[in-house]
């Protein structure tokens, strides 16, 4: 395969409904949409990236000028047989996880493309539906919170994840687990808390969670791995795991004994498969998180959480819960089991809509080989 040509979108959608966590409200998602062409074929990719540095240090700025100045450059025009021949061209670049799974994810689908089949078999999975949750946002009130999750309930969606912060905690939690004693919940504190905090935490376990994820520093795994013990409830980290070896660290520690992969911040699928490849085999499930993508992204998270040890439902909601109307053809809903299909079309499955994607870009950039 020679990659001739690579499109960088910067793109604006609007949210059904502002999503507040503990680190802002976003209104809207703006991402990079990255494509790759090559031998008559195209991928897509997106680049998980936020306009400021909160969730990560990565930026919708440092992602363009390191795809544009670095990433692209060492793919194109170039004879590269395997995405790994690929991914191997930029090696070198550290961090900038979010720019470089973009452009494995586009990578990716191209080359599963070419080869005709499923993105989902391209990376090793087995299922054909994948467990799917819903992350609900922080809500003005608490009576408003509750309609939120029987809206979701309604929907059909059958675990439900709370953001928490301080001071919108444990009441929030009481006043759920009253009007739904029995549901799947878990909270997402992202780095919210300290271990000043460990109190409240503590309480927390009283009202049966699935999982308390990343309630402590986004960088850190020592303070984790004090709290873990103290509780019942598993933490689960998100923010803090990079790489293998930060998972590895962790389970070691005993920081946590629940993982959160999300390929954008881990750079890339290979990493991804990398950690859920070493968590199967220490029996530690994993479950695929999200960032609010649109269907691009969604297609592929979806491959990759259908590979086999992805057991706990993920952070993989129908396209309606984030946007009027998605960028891709069909858009992506759950089944009556709060299970949402694998697409089995050649890539991610599903057709990148050019007149609705032409309506979101708010920049373009096309590189090109000469040949
Ligand atoms: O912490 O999991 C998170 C969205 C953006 C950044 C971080 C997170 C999230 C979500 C939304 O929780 C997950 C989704 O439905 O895509
Ligand atoms: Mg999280």
């Amino acid at each position: 395969m020679r990659i001739n040509r690579v499109e960088l979108r910067h793109t604006k959608m609007e949210l059904v409904s502002p999503f507040e966590t503990s680190l802002g409200v976003e209104l809207f998602e703006e991402h990079i949409m990255v494509r790759v062409d090559g031998e008559g074929f195209s991928g897509w990719g997106e680049v998980v990236v936020e306009p400021t540095p909160s969730y990560s240090y990565e930026t919708l700025t440092t992602a363009w000028h390191v795809l544009k100045d670095f990433l692209a450059p060492a793919i194109l025009g170039k004879e590269l047989p395997t995405v790994k021949d690929a991914l191997a061209q930029f090696a070198w670049v550290r961090g900038h996880r979010m720019a470089r799974a973009g452009v494995e994810a586009a990578l990716s689908d191209l080359y599963a493309r070419s080869q005709g089949i499923s993105l989902s078999k391209f990376l090793g999975g087995t299922r054909d539906r994948v467990p799917a949750g819903v992350s609900v946002g922080l809500q003005p009130t608490i009576p408003q919170l509750i309609r939120t999750v029987e809206g979701y309930l309604k929907d059909g969606y059958k675990r439900i994840k709370i953001k928490i912060a301080p001071g919108r905690d444990l009441a929030l939690v009481q006043a759920l687990r009253k009007e739904f004693p029995s549901i799947d919940l878990q909270v997402d504190a992202n780095s919210a808390y300290t271990l000043n905090d460990i109190a409240m935490l503590k309480k927390l376990d009283d009202y049966n969670l699935q999982l308390n994820e990343q309630p402590l520093g986004y960088d850190d795994i020592y303070d984790h791995s004090i709290l873990q013990p103290q509780l019942t409830t598993p933490i689960c980290l998100d923010e803090s795991i990079y790489t293998l070896s930060d998972a590895a660290a962790a389970l070691a520690l005993g920081a946590c004994k629940i993982i959160n992969i999300k390929p954008g911040r881990v750079g890339g699928y290979t990493e991804s498969i990398r950690i859920h490849d070493y968590c199967m085999k220490m029996n530690v499930p994993v479950w695929h998180g999200g960032m609010d993508e649109s269907g691009i992204g969604r297609g592929g998270n979806i491959a990759l959480a259908s590979l086999p040890n992805f057991v706990m439902p993920g952070d993989i909601s129908s396209s309606k819960r984030y946007y009027k109307e998605d960028i891709v053809d069909p858009p992506f809903e759950i089944d009556a089991d709060s299970m949402m299909p694998v697409p089995t079309g050649p890539g991610i499955g599903v057709e990148v809509r050019m007149d609705r994607l032409e309506k979101v870009t708010v920049a373009k950039l096309e590189l090109k080989t000469n040949a």
